[in-house]
């Protein structure tokens, strides 16, 4: 747990034939869910994300492989390293993303409270930044 996200820990039904993994809306997923996506086929040196949303909720799960996750409210920056199915990562609104370091392996799944927008998300880090400050004004 840190101040730029929160680690959810999802309920594993393992048998002797693996494991179930179940994530319903509004209980492991906090929130109404409106999109999932996907990203698959990743390379190590061609880091992704680089934006903040103005009014998205996002849970990200690494389903397979490892990579580095980023975080940053503007004023504190952490850094996760996601490598575990039965974990998502919940970031709230106005966070900065970057996503690094994905193994050859690596399978991301996001499930998204918002349907796609292009205007929903800030590209540039010091507009994020700026925005940040008015919040907090
Ligand atoms: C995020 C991180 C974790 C769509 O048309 N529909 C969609 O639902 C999404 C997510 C993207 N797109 C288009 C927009 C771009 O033309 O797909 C292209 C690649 O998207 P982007 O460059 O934003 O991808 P990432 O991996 O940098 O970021 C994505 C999400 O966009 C973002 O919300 O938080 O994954």
């Amino acid at each position: 747990m840190n101040m730029t996200s929160q680690v959810l820990n999802f309920p594993a039904l393992v048998d002797q034939r693996g494991t179930l993994i179940a994530l319903e809306a509004t209980r492991e997923i906090p929130f109404q869910i409106r999109r999932v996506y996907f990203i698959k086929d990743l390379k190590g040196d061609a880091p992704r994300g680089f934006h903040a949303h103005k009014n998205l909720k996002q849970v990200v799960i690494c389903l397979s492989g490892s990579f580095r996750l980023i975080l940053d409210d503007g004023y504190k920056r952490d850094s996760i390293v996601m490598n575990e199915g039965s974990q998502g990562v919940l970031i709230e609104e106005m966070i900065w993303r970057e996503m690094h370091d994905f193994t050859d392996d690596c399978l991301i799944l996001v499930i998204a409270s918002e349907f796609y927008t292009e205007d929903d998300y800030i590209r540039d880090y010091q507009s994020f930044k700026d925005a940040r400050k008015l919040m907090a004004k």
